[in-house]
């Protein structure tokens, strides 16, 4: 035959002291541990300058393959024109290639040395 309790303790039980700044032995300590999984690589799509490509061309390639409105693509253009390079975006590495790939086809239909890469951000 099984035994249970039924009346509650007329007294609580005291918790067992427990001297400052020790471990009382029953603590549980959550070990903090570093991120199994590190965040995807980024990288960033690198618009370089030459000579030959007109502003307006780069100004629109920016618009449409970045979705930038005239004004930031129009500030970026002229960033790469000044500085020899500049970022058009960051992305996935998947897409990042493709943007490269669109640019250059875009630039290459056109009949413009324009070039662009993709390299891992910092
Ligand atoms: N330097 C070019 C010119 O003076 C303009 C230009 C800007 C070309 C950015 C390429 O990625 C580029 N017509």
């Amino acid at each position: 035959m099984i035994f249970m309790a039924t009346k509650i303790p007329s007294t609580p039980p005291t918790p067992p002291a427990v001297k400052p700044g020790r471990d009382d032995g029953d603590a549980v300590v959550i070990e903090r541990r570093p991120q199994k999984t590190a965040p995807p690589q980024m990288y960033q799509v690198v618009m370089l300058n030459d000579d030959y490509t007109p502003m307006e061309f780069v100004i629109v390639v920016i618009q449409e393959f970045f979705n930038k409105d005239r004004e930031t693509a129009t500030q970026i253009m002229l960033k790469i024109h000044l500085d020899g390079r500049g970022i058009c975006g960051v992305y996935s590495r998947d897409m990042a290639a493709t943007k490269v790939n669109q640019v250059m086809e875009a630039a290459h239909q056109a009949g413009h040395p324009l070039q662009c890469v993709s390299e891992p951000v910092e």
